[in-house]
């Protein structure tokens, strides 16, 4: 038997070949979540599975591997939330932390150490920082003027402030962020400012604090970034951090008048907090300090070892703080090291509809695990089709379902299948001795020894997307290969051909359980089980030595022996009908139901106006006396209502709500003095007042008492 043996080695760092050269060392982080609601798919998607996926693929070619994230447990989202649920701030993120720590967990996310920033390791972190950056007169102290709600006396800072973004327009820009545009701004920048406590316009009250002075570092980012990092970074991550240098960097206020949070930790600082996102990034660190107690290994070669690479997987809007904030203040500290990279992606849509939480238009991990128990591959495999590597994309269910049954069931599932029981039936399953290879066999296991390269080309340029594209294209050749080789008709004439296309089917199968492991590692276990060469798998294993790295793909000639027993077969995936899907469905039309009722009755407040102009309104009870529809038209009433002064002809837009003859005789409010108009050829006089009730009905505003009688006035 002759085998192509290709010694390419092209993980040029690869280590694993060298112990005594230590592994090259890779810290990667992934956005805290803010810790005041579960997880839904565009965390995992922009976040969590892309740095899962980067995490297990470096591990899997051998590297050092740090991989840390945590849960964001202060500023201003969690007191909000605490406010509206009538609980405390340490309870909103003790329920929260727990269920994203599990929802982590539960999808596989790898990470060495999940931590939170209520620890007290990440308070002593955050706090000694600040105080490293004061002691070296890093800051700018400023007594300025800041938003202030008399009403609920209480300085508006981030969230607690929304007014009209000064740079793109958006109205509903939080004091610190908007969301439209990403731009980051000082509360006081917005326009039209609006408590987001009590909705009211906030006054101006003196207060103290600390500036980081990003102007000063403006120089040293643009040669670290704009010159430095102009060929690796993504363009949406570069084009962000551009326009932000290029507008000008001013000095950014790290401490706020709030109760939650860390304390400052300086003369003056009582009272105050450190802003939200001052200490959040440096939960990166504490978590790894937090790993390092709790295992005893050494955590700074992770964040001061300059041959180390450091990278934040976060989602586009927290570019700035990553690749700005962040990174000044570590160079203001001056012992850590600075990302290699911010992949940071776009963000994902829900069935054309921007994911929100406080509309409920998400899908929750913990619920899909209820919907589609044990298919956590199935979604990790859909959001990394689809991710929003490099503009918005959108999940749709119906995208999901096509995603399995077509390519997961339909290409890697079948294929594994085929080989597995077709080994189970012609050898009981145990692999066949080669008799010979064709140059199509030695043609699609030379193909097989190239896929490691090709996917890792890929991951390592941040396109996780297309890198899945080729995993799912080396299951296409082994479905390909079996369908041109027809091991089922050539087993009755020559069955010794079916030997090697089965062993060569069996490689390519091998390879796929190791190569789809960063992306499934859910099927990658389980095929490897099948297989049975897993290491830590029950069966004893003889043939194998496992475990399999990505390298050995390309340079072992064999990596599933001839004579080693596999396992029987079990299906990976199974088909998701229409009923499942449908369902997902209508839960989210149920949704869209309820935050059209939602949206209507909180529509914000009118402007201001003046007491005269409300005395302006002449608005009188009246009595309907006849009510007549008019024809060709689907709204109209033609009234007669006696208000009073006079009985006068009112046309109404009630006729989809009321029937004209049900609504003889009833009492209504009607505003006298509004300019006659004329409608359909009708002169209305008036108007009668409205509201509405949650099913978009339309009903009368009356008063209480049936004997209030026609003519009296409402003031
Ligand atoms: N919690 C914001 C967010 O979830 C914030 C990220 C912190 S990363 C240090 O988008
Ligand atoms: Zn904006």
């Amino acid at each position: 038997m002759v085998f192509l043996l290709l010694p390419i080695d092209f993980f040029e760092m690869n280590t694993t070949k060298n112990p005594a050269l230590p592994a090259e060392r890779y810290t990667i982080t992934t956005a805290l979540i803010y810790a005041n609601g579960p997880i839904h798919i565009g965390h995992l998607a922009g976040v969590h599975v892309p740095a899962d996926i980067y995490a297990r693929y470096l591990r899997a070619i051998g590297k050092d591997v740090h991989f840390v994230g945590g849960s964001d447990e202060h500023g201003v989202p969690i007191t909000i939330k605490a406010k509206k649920e009538g609980i405390t701030p340490q309870e909103v993120v003790d329920k929260y932390h727990k269920m994203l720590k599990d929802s982590f967990e539960e999808f596989g996310i790898s990470f060495d150490h999940y931590s939170r920033t209520s620890a007290k390791i990440h308070h002593q972190t955050a706090s000694d920082f600040f105080k490293t950056l004061y002691d070296k007169g890093k800051f700018i102290e400023e007594t300025n003027m800041q938003l202030y709600d008399e009403e609920a006396q209480q300085f508006l800072a981030d969230r607690f402030v929304v007014g009209t973004c000064p740079k793109c327009g958006y109205e509903e820009s939080y004091g610190d962020q908007c969301e439209n545009c990403g731009t980051s701004h000082n509360a006081t920048d917005l326009i039209n400012p609006k408590s987001a406590i009590t909705g009211n316009v906030p006054s101006l009250k003196e207060t103290k604090h600390w500036y980081l002075p990003l102007n000063e570092y403006e120089d040293w980012l643009k040669e670290w970034i704009l010159i430095g990092h102009k060929n690796d970074w993504k363009p949406n991550v570069y084009g962000q951090v551009k326009s932000w240098i290029d507008d000008g960097l001013r000095p950014r206020a790290v401490t706020r008048d709030l109760d939650w949070g860390i304390p400052v930790p300086v003369p003056g600082g009582e009272g105050k907090v450190l802003y939200v996102w001052f200490d959040a990034p440096i939960g990166y660190i504490s978590a790894s300090k937090e790993w390092a107690e709790k295992t005893g290994n050494d955590w700074e070669p992770y964040w001061k070892d300059t041959t180390t690479k450091l990278f934040h997987f976060i989602g586009k809007d927290n570019i700035v703080f990553h690749c700005i904030i962040f990174p000044a203040m570590l160079k203001a500290e001056g012992s850590f090291i600075l990302p290699e990279n911010v992949p940071a992606n776009e963000f994902l849509n829900l069935e054309n509809d921007k994911i929100s939480t406080s509309r409920n238009w998400a899908v929750w991990l913990h619920e899909y695990l209820e919907d589609f128990p044990n298919q956590q591959d199935v979604l990790r495999y859909t959001l990394t089709a689809n991710a929003p590597e490099t503009k918005d994309n959108n999940f749709t269910w119906k995208d999901f379902q096509a995603r399995n049954n077509n390519e997961l069931v339909a290409i890697f599932g079948n294929f594994i299948n085929r080989v597995v029981v077709l080994t189970n039936k012609y050898y009981d399953g145990i692999v066949p001795t080669p008799t010979g290879f064709t140059d199509t066999d030695e043609e699609t296991l030379a193909q097989l020894r190239k896929y490691p390269q090709i996917i890792s080309k890929s991951i390592q340029r941040y396109r996780f997307r297309e890198a899945l594209m080729e995993l799912m294209n080396l299951a296409r050749l082994g479905n390909k290969y079996l369908a041109d080789e027809e091991p089922w008709k050539v087993i009755k004439e020559n069955p010794e051909r079916v030997q090697t296309i089965l062993f060569v089917a069996l490689q390519i199968a091998t390879g796929l359980s190791v190569l789809c492991e960063p992306f499934l590692p859910f099927t990658s276990k389980k095929l490897k089980k099948i297989l049975r060469f897993a290491p830590n798998d029950s069966v004893t294993l003889s043939t194998v030595e496992g475990p399999l790295t990505w390298n050995d793909i390309t340079t072992k000639n064999v990596l599933l022996p001839s004579s080693h027993q596999i396992g029987n077969a079990e299906l990976l995936f199974s088909k998701i009908e229409d009923a499942a899907i449908q369902q997902q469905l209508d839960k989210l039309e149920a949704t869209k139901l309820t935050n059209e009722v939602t949206d209507k009755t909180v529509e914000p407040q009118k402007e201001t106006i003046a007491f005269e102009d409300f005395t302006k309104l002449d608005i009188r009870i009246g009595t309907i006396l006849e009510a007549v529809k008019i024809p060709k038209t689907k709204k109209l009433l033609r009234l007669k209502v006696d208000v009073g002064i006079d009985i006068r002809t009112i046309v109404s837009g009630i006729a989809e709500s009321f029937s004209a003859e049900d609504i003889i005789g009833r009492k209504v409010t009607v505003l006298c003095n509004l300019a006659p108009r004329t409608l359909r050829g009708v002169e209305s006089q008036g108007m009668i007042l409205m509201t509405e009730t949650p099913d978009g009905k339309l009903a009368f505003v009356a008063p209480e008492n049936d004997d209030v009688s026609n003519g009296v006035k409402i003031s």
